[in-house]
């Protein structure tokens, strides 16, 4: 197997390349997930941003424990190399050993120390002002940090700040000239002109191998291209990404103490889903699923709840049907609150018609855009990320007694649904008729029945055994047949209009077993008004 690039090789590797390349700031581990999201190939973890995300300023205020602190939570949260600016190294040649030693245990690919003196201050606060280091002993420094480090390919890069404190070109193209003697692996060389004119000159001006670093913050209107011509090989945008944030918080934390509510910013900031995901929430329902048992492999409800209702316009002007009251909550909240008691917490639901009304504690939300236009297993599709091991699919307009699901969880089968074998005998003809390889036969126990047809279309000659009421559970291998079956249905046009009852028959046709468990009533659907009032009766306890 071939081996893995260490992050230090390729923070290396983007300083010796032959083309310009760019790594970006970052100053936490969530910041650090979107600039590698992004696309950059390294990270900076600038002091300036760091101290700014902790509140202090640029001044060594924060202990260099808590530096390591952050920067090993951005080096947890990313795959490409960080790049620390160390500042002066937070102290003598001794204190730098011990950076670099700790740095490498974290995961840090480099770092970059400013020939400066402890307790530095920004470069662009009274650069003149500030005292630069005594060459040798900025030398003793680099040296002792490359004497530290275990890893070959860990980088000290030197930082010139004789431009900074108004020196001269030549001063600047001295002291990089010493410090690669020292073993520094690249020379960052800064200036706070606002013209690249300067370091233009010390590009031109240097005669060492080590490759250039910058810092283009001031002269941020000089092309890239300039850069390029001038032979630097690495560009730090140094703290865009704090900034960015700084405006996006005065903003949004402004119009919100304004006009003290939330909904004029909501659209406009992350959800919180964004978060979750940045986050590595998805890989964490993963391990669950591999590590934490029967826990982690319970069943997740998906809850079909696009549709507004025909025969029910009254009542669902600005609410699909799923979130009709019914007993004094939503038919969702009912579904949920059966879940909860059969141990069901993952659900989601889909929704289509007014889905922003879906607003059950804890139900997730997925939309199907194209509800209007689509059928039942078009909305099942959007929930495919939610699928897991074990999926129970259902329709959001049911009521149910809490034993219907008792007992379909404990079956084993791939695929399983549940039939009414009294049907709703006020229906004529009843809906989803369903036809099974026995009819119910209460005398035998745990018969073993399997569906033969669902629906109106082609169905058997013969009377109906029941009705399938709108609930299906997959299980394991279940969740690939469901998969190749949508697929058969794509491949014949039938898909996007398609309902559950086809998904269904196309599982029946490619020779699947469809188990069927049997009940006799205890549910009900909400298909008009008078459906609607019943719920209400079945909700309060009067089975009918
Ligand atoms: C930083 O990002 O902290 C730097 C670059 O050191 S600068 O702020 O330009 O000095
Ligand atoms: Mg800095």
């Amino acid at each position: 197997m071939a081996k893995q690039r260490t992050k230090a090789r390729a923070l290396r590797d983007l300083l010796e390349s032959d083309r310009l390349e760019f790594i970006m700031e970052a100053h936490n581990g969530l910041s650090a997930r979107i600039v590698e999201e992004a696309g950059f190939a390294g990270i900076w973890a600038s002091g300036l941003a760091l101290s700014a995300a902790f509140g202090v300023r640029d001044s060594n205020e924060a202990s260099w424990t808590q530096v390591l602190e952050a920067v090993e939570f951005m080096a947890d949260a990313s795959e490409v190399p960080i790049l620390l600016d160390g500042d002066t190294g937070y102290g003598n040649f001794n204190n730098l050993r011990r950076l670099v030693t700790k740095l490498e245990s974290r995961g840090v690919a480099g770092v970059c120390i400013e020939d400066k003196l402890f307790p530095k201050t920004n470069s662009f606060i009274d650069g003149e002002r500030q005292p630069l280091a005594d060459i040798d002993e900025f030398c003793g420094k680099i040296r002792a940090g490359k004497d530290a480090q275990r890893d070959p390919d860990f980088c000290i890069v030197a930082r010139v700040e004789a431009l900074i404190a108004g020196w001269s070109v030549e001063e600047a193209l001295e002291r990089a000239r010493a410090y690669e003697a020292a073993g520094a692996d690249a020379i960052l060389i800064h200036d706070k002109a606002r013209t690249f004119d300067n370091i233009k000159r010390f590009a031109a001006g240097w005669d060492g191998a080590c490759p250039l670093v910058i810092v283009p913050t001031k002269y941020y209107s000089t092309p890239t291209d300039v850069f390029r011509a001038a032979g630097i090989s690495l560009v730090i945008w140094a703290n865009h990404t704090v900034r960015a944030a700084v405006t996006a918080m005065q903003k949004t934390v402004a119009e919100i103490h304004e006009t003290q509510t939330l909904a004029g910013v909501e659209d406009r900031i992350a959800p919180v889903s964004e978060v979750f995901r940045l986050q590595g929430d998805p890989e964490l329902r993963e391990a669950e699923r591999r590590y934490a048992g029967d826990a982690g492999a319970a069943t997740r409800a998906i809850v079909l709840a696009a549709a507004r209702g025909e025969g029910l316009e009254p009542v669902t002007k600005a609410r699909p049907k799923a979130m009709l009251e019914v007993a004094g909550k939503p038919l969702l909240r009912h579904l949920v609150d059966v879940f909860k008691q059969n141990g069901l917490h993952d659900i989601t639901a889909v929704g289509g018609y007014h889905p922003e009304t879906i607003d059950v504690a804890g139900v997730k939300v997925v939309e199907n855009p194209d509800y209007e236009t689509t059928g039942e297993l078009a909305s099942l599709n959007c929930a495919r990320e939610h699928f897991g091991d074990d999926n129970l699919i259902i329709y959001g307009d049911l009521l149910f007694r809490r034993h219907v699901l008792a007992d379909l969880l404990d079956i084993d089968h791939e695929i399983t649904v549940v039939v009414d074998s009294h049907g709703r005998r006020s229906e004529a003809p009843p809906r989803d008729p369903a036809w099974c390889s026995a009819p119910d036969d209460r005398s035998m126990f745990a018969q073993d029945v399997t569906l033969a047809h669902v629906g109106g279309a082609d169905a058997p000659e013969r009377a109906p055994d029941g009705r399938w009421i709108g609930i299906m559970r997959t299980r394991g291998e279940g969740r690939v047949w469901i998969r190749e079956a949508l697929d058969t249905l794509r491949a014949e046009g039938r898909f996007e209009t398609a309902g559950v009852p086809d998904l269904l028959n196309t599982l029946i046709a490619a020779g699947r077993t469809v188990h069927v468990i049997y009940i006799t009533g205890h549910w009900l659907d909400i298909n008009d008004l008078d459906d609607l009032r019943a719920a209400s009766a079945f909700a309060y306890g009067e089975t009918r």
